[in-house]
C-alpha cells in the first residue's frame, strides 16, 4: 500500500546514519568535494578536515594516483567473481596488505567494511577451534567501550551502550566483557600510554575463572579505542593480554580499522606496541576511504589449520563457507594498492609519527580550560572531552561539533560531549594548530 507523498523536503528520502535526521535536514552540513587537507560545501566554502572523513582519507582527500586507479579498474575490470575466480589485484592487494602486517601475519580475507571485518574474524576464531576439536570454545569476549561496528557479531562484542540497548535479545550468546581502561581518575590528561592500568587486563583472568578457558574462542579489543574517545592503551596492558591468551589457548583479535595504516605512526598498532595477535581486522585507511573495503588478517598458523594439505579432502571441499559477493572487489583492490603506493612514496606513516610530539604539545595547550574535562592522544588521533551541560549529556559537543563546521570552517569528530581529532595524515603542523585553535575559539563562546 502507498501513502500519499508527506514531505516536500528534497532531503527526506535519505535515512542517514547515526545522525540526528530531523535535525540535519533542517540545516544541513553539506559536502560537495573534496581535495587533500579540505572539502567544500555547495557553496564553495573551504573546510578544514580534522577528522579525516570517519578516522579514513589517511592519504588526504581525492588523491590522484588512487583515483585513477579507481578509473582504471572501472574500465578493465568493472567486477569479477570472488568465489571459485580470482583476478590478479586481488591476490596483489593481500601480500602488499600481509607485507605491512607483523611477521606470521600474511594471509588477508577481504570483507567491504570494519564491520563486516570484525564478524569475519569472530567466525574465523569459531570454525578454526571446531576444526581443531575444540567445539566448545564458543565465548568471544570483547571490552566495555569497544567498538566494532553494527554487525550482529560486532555489536554483540561492542561495547557501547547506545549501539546494544535497542537490540538486546539479538546479542550472541555467551559474549562477556572486560572492563575499560579508561580511568579518569588515574589517567586524566596523560600523554600517550597512561602510566597506569596495566593490570586491567587480568580481568581476563577472571573471565577465565568465571567461564573456563576451554568455552572461550577469541578476545577482541582495539589496541587503541578509537571512537569511544581515543583511549589509549595503559603501558603493558596489552603485552599482559596478549600474555593471558597464549596460556590460555584464546585467540586475540587486534580491531585496527583506526588504528592501521599509519593512524599511529606505524603500518600498524601491533607494530607500535611490539604485540602480535593471531588477527587484525582493518578497513578506512587500506583505501584511504575512497572505495569501502575491509578485511581479516589472519595468522599462518590459523590459515594453515584450514587449508591444509589433507589427501583424504576431495578437491571441492570448500575450507571456509565465508565471503561477501564484493570480496576482493576490483575498485576496493586497485584503489588499495595505489593507496599503499602512496604511504609507501610519501613516507606517511613516518611522517604521522614525525608530527606526533607537536600534535600532541597542541592538543594538550586546551589543559587548563574551563570546559574541558580531558585530553587523550596517540600518534596522530586524538581527544578532547567536554564538561558535560548539566542534564544535557552530548549537547554541548554536538553544539561544538556544528559550530566547528559552520563558524570555523573545520570538521571534528564528535562522540557525545568528546571531540576527536584525526587528521590525514598529511596535515600540516600549521594545519594542526588552526584546528585546535578553532576548537579553542569555539569553547571560548560556549562558556
Ligand atoms: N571497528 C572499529 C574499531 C571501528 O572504528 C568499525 C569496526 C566498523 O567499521 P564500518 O566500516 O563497518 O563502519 C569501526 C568504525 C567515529 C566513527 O566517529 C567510527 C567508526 C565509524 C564511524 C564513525 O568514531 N568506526
Amino acid at each position: 500500500m502507498t501513502s500519499p507523498a508527506r514531505s516536500t523536503n528534497a532531503l527526506d528520502a535519505y535515512w542517514m546514519p547515526f545522525t540526528p535526521n530531523r535535525e540535519f535536514k533542517r540545516n544541513p552540513r553539506m559536502i560537495a568535494r573534496a581535495e587533500g587537507m579540505y572539502y567544500f560545501d555547495t557553496k564553495g566554502r573551504k573546510i578544514l578536515d580534522g577528522a579525516a572523513g570517519l578516522w579514513c582519507a589517511n592519504a588526504g582527500h581525492c588523491r590522484k594516483p588512487i583515483a585513477d586507479a579507481i578509473a582504471r579498474a572501472a574500465a578493465e575490470l568493472d567486477y569479477a567473481p570472488g568465489f571459485q575466480f580470482g583476478h590478479p589485484t586481488a591476490f596483489e592487494a593481500a601480500a602488499r596488505i600481509a607485507a605491512l602486517a607483523p611477521p606470521g601475519l600474511d594471509h588477508v580475507f577481504f570483507a567491504n567494511s570494519g564491520s563486516e571485518a570484525a564478524d569475519t574474524a569472530l567466525k574465523i576464531a569459531l570454525a578454526w577451534h571446531r576444526v581443531r576439536g575444540e567445539g566448545s570454545r564458543i565465548r568471544m569476549i570483547g571490552r566495555e567501550r569497544g567498538y566494532h561496528g553494527v554487525g550482529f557479531g560486532g555489536m554483540s562484542v561492542g561495547g557501547i551502550l547506545n549501539n546494544r540497548k535497542m537490540f538486546g535479545p539479538a546479542m550472541l550468546p555467551g559474549v562477556d566483557h572486560i572492563r575499560t581502561t579508561y580511568d579518569r581518575e588515574h589517567q586524566r590528561f596523560s600523554k600517550g600510554e597512561p602510566e597506569y592500568g596495566a593490570h586491567f587486563a587480568d580481568e581476563l583472568e577472571r573471565l577465565v575463572t568465571l567461564h573456563d578457558a576451554s568455552t572461550i574462542a577469541a578476545v577482541i579489543v582495539e589496541p587503541m579505542a578509537g571512537s569511544t574517545g581515543v583511549v589509549p592503551p595503559p603501558k603493558g596492558y596489552l603485552k599482559r593480554l596478549r600474555e593471558i591468551c597464549t596460556k590460555h589457548g584464546i585467540l586475540l583479535i587486534f580491531d585496527e580499522v583506526i588504528t592501521g595504516f599509519g593512524r599511529l605512526g606505524a603500518a600498524f598498532a601491533a607494530e607500535r606496541m611490539d604485540v602480535i595477535p593471531d588477527m587484525i581486522t582493518f578497513a578506512k585507511g587500506v583505501t584511504s576511504g575512497a572505495v569501502p573495503m575491509g578485511g581479516v588478517i589472519a595468522s599462518r598458523q590459523i590459515y594453515e589449520t584450514f587449508v591444509s594439505d589433507d589427501p583424504k579432502r576431495p578437491d571441492q571441499v570448500i575450507e571456509l563457507f565465508h565471503g561477501y559477493t564484493y570480496s576482493g572487489h576490483p575498485l576496493a583492490t586497485y584503489a588499495a594498492i595505489a593507496t599503499l603506493d602512496l604511504y609507501r612514496d610519501e613516507g606517511l606513516f613516518e611522517r604521522a609519527r614525525k608530527l606526533e610530539p607537536h600534535f600532541e604539545e597542541a592538543v594538550h595547550s586546551l589543559k587548563g580550560h574551563p570546559l574541558v574535562a580531558d585530553i587523550r592522544n596517540q600518534g596522530l588521533a586524538a581527544a578532547v572531552d567536554i564538561e558535560p551541560r548539566p542534564g544535557a549529556p552530548a549537547a554541548r559537543g554536538f553544539e561544538t561539533m556544528k559550530a566547528l563546521f559552520f563558524e570555523e570552517d573545520m570538521m571534528l569528530r564528535v562522540a557525545g560531549d568528546t571531540m576527536a581529532f584525526s587528521p590525514p595524515l598529511i596535515v600540516s603542523p600549521d594545519e594542526i594548530d588552526r584546528l585546535v585553535a578553532g576548537l579553542r575559539r569555539a569553547l571560548d563562546r560556549l562558556t
